[in-house]
């Protein structure tokens, strides 16, 4: 990266502290699209660090997601850990690299903030940059909190093993259920139930809210408890549409939070989180490496040799990993 650009990154940072949401907004594209200028900017914001909760929010598609988080940004701002807090969201689209119909979507579901300066609403892409995002993910949370919000929302959909593994990487999780026969069940074998700090049943006036209650209780029942964090998580049932629930809802991701900082288990978790981080980073860097051997000199002449049995395919690995590092990709 040029020295020009390290200095605009750096510029940038200092208006999006100032509060400056166009730099802001810049400083999230550079993340999202990866690259040299993005691993800049993830590199100033580790730096400054900022002190911002993260929630969060995922479920199947429709749960009412959307709508809950709106109502929490909301309660956020005005109750916000007590502090009177600048509040983020990032909504994930899993489906489109350019999500210009969830933007659209979740600009109208969030759309009473519009006019308030204390929020921030940002749409990110689900594919895209190498590591994809689970790593642009992590990057845009430490920009938000470095240029200083304190509550930063992640909506995502709990359909993919990565979705899942972006909304676990928060300090509050929330899992959004429905009313009705197994929505539990369905939660549970997406790999929500292990995720989840604090279960929302939405859409609580429609019926059967009591019946996936008590199918989410007896699940818990039968989960491990003897973790380094024996949370229990709570069941809150909230109407997003109307607002009805969203207070109860608020203190309960508060008493999470409350519990971590009290047991001292939200460092463990952040400690643990950066260690996952540098893993996902290093095998995406390694990944980048096996794709320029493949697509290097040589590569044909020993894969067809596997290909017609005259050398094994561990044989074969052995040796084009000791070309690994000797490119310098990305
Ligand atoms: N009856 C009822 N409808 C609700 C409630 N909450 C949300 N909805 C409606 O459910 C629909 C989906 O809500 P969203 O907030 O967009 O759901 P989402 O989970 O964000 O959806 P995706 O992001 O597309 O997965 C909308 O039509 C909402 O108005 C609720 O508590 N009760
Ligand atoms: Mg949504």
């Amino acid at each position: 990266m040029s020295v020009a650009r390290e200095a605009d990154v750096t510029a940038l940072f200092e208006a999006a502290r100032t509060g400056d949401r166009v730099a802001l907004a810049r400083l999230l594209s550079l993340v999202e699209r990866g690259g040299p200028v993005a691993r800049a900017v993830a590199s100033l914001a580790f730096a400054s660090p900022g002190d911002a909760y993260s929630i969060g929010v995922t479920g199947a598609p429709g749960a009412g997601k959307s709508t809950l988080t709106d109502r929490l940004v909301a309660v956020a701002r005005r109750d916000g850990f007590g502090r009177g807090d600048q509040v983020g969201v990032i909504a994930i689209d899993p489906s489109s690299p350019f999500s210009g119909g969830a933007i659209l979507g979740d600009r109208v579901r969030m759309g009473g903030h519009a006019a308030d300066d204390g929020v921030y609403i940002r749409s990110m892409a689900a594919r895209g940059q190498l590591g994809g995002l689970s790593v642009a993910v992590p990057d845009a949370l430490r920009v938000l909190s470095a240029v200083g919000l304190s509550v930063v929302l992640v909506e995502t959909v709990g359909v993919g093993q990565q979705e899942v593994e972006v909304a676990a990487a928060t300090d509050t999780t929330v899992v959004v259920v429905n009313p009705g026969w197994g929505d539990a069940v369905q939660a549970n074998k997406a790999g929500l139930l292990e995720i989840a700090d604090l279960f929302v049943i939405n859409k609580a006036d429609r019926p059967g809210a009591r019946d996936t209650r008590r199918d989410l209780e007896q699940m818990l029942d039968l989960t491990d408890m003897t973790g380094p964090e024996r949370w229990r998580p709570a069941i809150v049932e909230t109407v997003a549409s109307t607002g009805q629930g969203i207070e109860d809802a608020w203190t309960a991701i508060g008493d999470h939070r409350t519990y971590q900082l009290d047991r001292g288990s939200l460092a463990d978790l952040r400690r643990r989180r950066a260690e996952r981080e540098l893993r996902r980073i290093l095998v995406a860097r390694i990944e980048t490496e096996v794709d320029a051997i493949a697509a290097g000199e040589g590569y044909r002449a020993i894969a067809d040799a596997v290909v017609t049995g005259s050398l094994d395919p561990y044989a074969a690995a052995d040796r084009l990993l000791a070309r690994l590092g000797q490119g310098h990709p990305g």
